[in-house]
């Protein structure tokens, strides 16, 4: 049962090495401080121990979608205690809108599916965002491009995504025609977790559907003046596939803040570091300096104007995370719970 949900070697160590001995279970949904869990004996409800409350150091740490969790009055019973979680192996975690305090979006991710509709909603600087949250949280990337049917200048658009970001992988898709969706197995490995996540409206929960051959899951139209969505889906909530892949479906992101240090910021932006190995002073801030090889780029057109402006823009939110006492120490705490399933990977 549980390794239809995830469970394997990686956790089965975990759990071991822990000295855990009360029954695990996977969060599959979380409705605020209520928890759906998949434990051995079936799917339960289960709540917060105090003992957790009380020896979380964050928020950050407390259990979400995903999470792999020991629970207390899990077999059999209806309803039980999560008492504490194990190490995370992953996490998508995003900084929340106007706060110095991290999200976590969900845990133990194999591969974040980052869904963007064909639309006027269409942003590669949004594609961005999210390929950091997955660099940072260890996660692989995986691009979705929905609504194909919908879709102006189709050919313009798949060769901008393929020379800005060379090497990725892709599927360009319908989720009502269901054309294209044979793109997006590559993604679906059995027994591996994939996270849906876009903007609201993007198609995230009709893919869903399709792929479990049901409507299970409520989806209502976007917007017709701007293509915006309705925040339909409002939880993160986890399924099994029929071929056997776990799925995490969430609600649409009106932001998508970096949770990165300049250093995460710049991996996403591999094209921007190299030229800047030509610039003529070490520490160039590639605004104002003379011999800044990413401006020369920019003037020449080599390098696009929006993605010298995403990165500029990243970078400014990544440095301000760094200089919040707050955020190093959210840092710190989150970085512990790699470190503590590093030697399990
Ligand atoms: N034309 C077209 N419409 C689509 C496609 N995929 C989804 N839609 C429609 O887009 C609307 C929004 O789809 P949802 O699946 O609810 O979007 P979501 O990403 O789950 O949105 P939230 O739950 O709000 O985050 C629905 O009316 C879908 O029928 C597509 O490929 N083509
Ligand atoms: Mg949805």
């Amino acid at each position: 049962m549980l390794t239809q949900y995830g469970w394997n070697n990686h956790f089965q160590n975990v759990y071991n090495e822990a000295g855990i001995v009360l029954p695990a279970g996977r969060i599959i949904a979380a409705h605020g401080a209520q928890f759906r869990v998949m434990a051995a004996g079936g799917p339960c409800t289960a709540e917060l121990s105090g003992r957790i409350m009380h020896t979380a150091a964050d928020a950050a740490e407390l259990p979400v979608t995903g999470d792999w969790v020991y629970l207390a009055g899990g077999e059999g019973a209806s309803h039980a205690l999560v008492y504490g979680v194990l190490p995370r192996k992953t996490a998508l975690v995003r900084k929340k809108p106007g706060s110095h305090a991290v999200q976590v979006l969900a845990a133990n991710v194999d591969t974040l599916v980052i869904v963007t509709a064909l639309d006027d909603t269409y942003s590669v600087s949004r594609i961005e965002r999210f390929l950091s949250l997955a660099r940072e949280g260890g996660i692989e990337p995986f691009l979705v491009f929905n609504k194909t049917d919908l879709a102006e200048g189709l050919d313009a658009k798949k060769e901008e995504i393929a020379r800005v970001f060379p090497g990725a992988r892709a599927a360009w898709m319908s989720a009502v025609s269901g054309g294209g969706m044979e793109g997006l197995g590559a993604a679906l490995v059995p027994g591996e977790t994939c996270v849906l996540a876009g903007s609201s409206g993007a198609g995230k929960s009709t893919i869903l559907n399709r792929l479990l051959g049901d409507e299970l899951i409520p989806t209502a139209p976007v917007r017709e003046d701007d293509g915006k969505g309705r925040h339909t889906t409002t939880a993160r909530e986890l399924f099994v596939l029929p071929g056997g892949a776990v799925i995490i479906d969430t609600p649409g992101l009106r932001e998508v803040g970096i949770w990165a240090d300049a250093d995460g910021v710049d991996d996403v932006f591999d094209d921007i570091r190299r030229l800047s190995g030509g610039c003529r002073f070490g520490d160039c801030t590639h605004t104002v300096e003379p011999g800044c090889a990413v401006l020369d780029a920019l003037s020449s057109g080599e390098l696009d104007g929006r993605r010298y402006a995403n990165y500029m823009k990243m970078s400014g939110e990544a440095r301000e995370n760094q200089r919040s006492p707050r955020w190093k120490s959210i840092s710190k705490e989150i970085k512990r719970f790699y470190e503590k399933s590093d030697k399990y990977r």
